[in-house]
């Protein structure tokens, strides 16, 4: 039986999701579809030739008796609502990032998971799913290259729209490596801070582009971000991990090496949607698995609150330039895998 799953948010990212969801995965179909802009979300059951019903308001895809389990895909600010009013409902939801737009917002989600008695949230911090990223941190583990020491990343896209702003660097973007370099180096941040060099003349008025994030961690771990959201020439993710030992990098995506014109070229990629397609394919399907045998075991609402409470030390830096504390709560036994 395919699990019947709703979709509120029918823009770049939930069409990409109804598309993998409906057309490569394994086990659900999209019943239920939602958007704040109506017709956005009719035009996406057609040209998807989905067989889904299309409500105005995405709480009605969560309450719709048919759902059985929501991916939310509209913009940041609204996940929170979203995901507080399906854990109410009891049902199991798929989040994209950020969970919520502060630790705070985090924190209520977690309180009414665990008050609900079980995991019912996955958030859509797909890195972990990454073949790339995890082939980086196998050779971690395994000490190949010794103790980490420093690491050196960078989260580059080709552009952003005109309501992207300084803040959003955080909360939109670098919440990724938030979330995926505590995973990799099994660490916690203790300390950021945040400085900016000379401003992009690509940026619109309300951006600071680029950022540079400084982390310590508690093992003494130091991490350099660099966030560059106008860098003109390709979406491009970098992170370098140095060892004691030695130094391991973050595989390119394969491409065709190119001999002509006297000249050596690989192409770069320049969307999201293809840097980490293959990632969003294995993360989608190990959460429509997990619904069927009842027991999520992605990214959870824990590891969503964790990459906000750093991600509110890091707005905190932005304003103040100071060298800012990250103060993160202990685990709950509850979300002990
Ligand atoms: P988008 O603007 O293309 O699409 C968002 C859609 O949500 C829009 O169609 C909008 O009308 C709709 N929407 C907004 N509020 C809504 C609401 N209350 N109810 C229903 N629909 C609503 O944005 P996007 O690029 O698709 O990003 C959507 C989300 O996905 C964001 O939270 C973003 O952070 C996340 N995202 C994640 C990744 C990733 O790599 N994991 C990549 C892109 C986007
Ligand atoms: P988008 O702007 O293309 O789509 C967002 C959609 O949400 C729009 O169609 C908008 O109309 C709709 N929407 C907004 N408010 C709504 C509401 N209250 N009710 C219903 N629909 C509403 O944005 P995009 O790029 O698809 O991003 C969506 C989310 O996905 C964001 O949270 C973003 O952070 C996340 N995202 C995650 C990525 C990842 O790699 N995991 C990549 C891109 C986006
Ligand atoms: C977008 O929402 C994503 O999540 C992409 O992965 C990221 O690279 C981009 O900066 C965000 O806007």
């Amino acid at each position: 039986m395919n699990l019947k799953l709703g979709v509120i948010g029918t823009g770049a990212i939930g069409r990409e999701h109804i598309r993998r969801c409906s057309h490569v995965l394994q086990g659900a179909e999209v019943v239920a579809v939602s958007d704040i802009n109506l017709d956005g979300a009719r035009n996406a059951v057609e040209s998807l030739a989905l067989n889904a019903e299309a409500y105005a308001n995405g709480m009605d895809v969560i309450n719709a008796p048919d759902v059985e389990a929501i991916l939310v895909t509209s913009w940041d600010p609204t996940h929170e609502a979203f995901t507080l009013a399906a854990v109410a409902a009891g049902k199991y939801l798929f989040c994209e990032k950020p969970l919520a737009m502060s630790a705070e917002g985090c924190r209520r989600i977690v309180e009414a998971e665990i008050a609900q008695g079980k995991r019912l949230v996955q958030v859509g911090f797909m890195r972990p799913y990454d073949s790339g990223y995890r082939a980086l941190k196998k050779v971690i583990d395994e000490g190949a290259i010794g103790e980490v020491l420093m690491l050196h990343c960078a989260h580059r896209n080709q552009s952003v729209a005109e309501n992207y702003t300084t803040e959003m660097a955080i909360t939109n973007t670098l919440i990724h490596e938030l979330d995926v370099l505590r995973w990799l180096t099994d660490d916690d941040y203790k300390t950021v801070q945040v400085v900016y060099p000379r401003t992009t003349s690509k940026a619109h008025a309300k951006l600071k582009d680029p950022q540079i994030v400084l982390f310590e961690t508690h093992k003494g771990i130091r991490i350099d971000v660099e966030i560059f959201v106008n860098c003109a020439y390709g979406y491009d993710i970098q992170c370098e991990v140095v060892g004691e030992e030695g130094i391991a990098r973050l595989p390119e995506p394969s491409s065709i090496q190119l001999r002509k014109d006297a000249r050596l070229a690989n192409t770069i990629l320049t969307d999201w949607k293809d840097r980490f397609i293959e990632a969003y394919d294995v993360e989608l399907q190990a959460f429509i698995n997990d619904v069927k045998a009842d027991r999520l075991t992605g990214p959870s609402a824990w590891d969503g609150f964790a990459a906000s409470v750093a991600a509110d030390a890091c707005l905190k830096a932005q304003q103040s330039s100071a060298i800012e504390p990250v103060s993160m709560p202990l685990r709950p036994a509850f979300y002990y895998r």
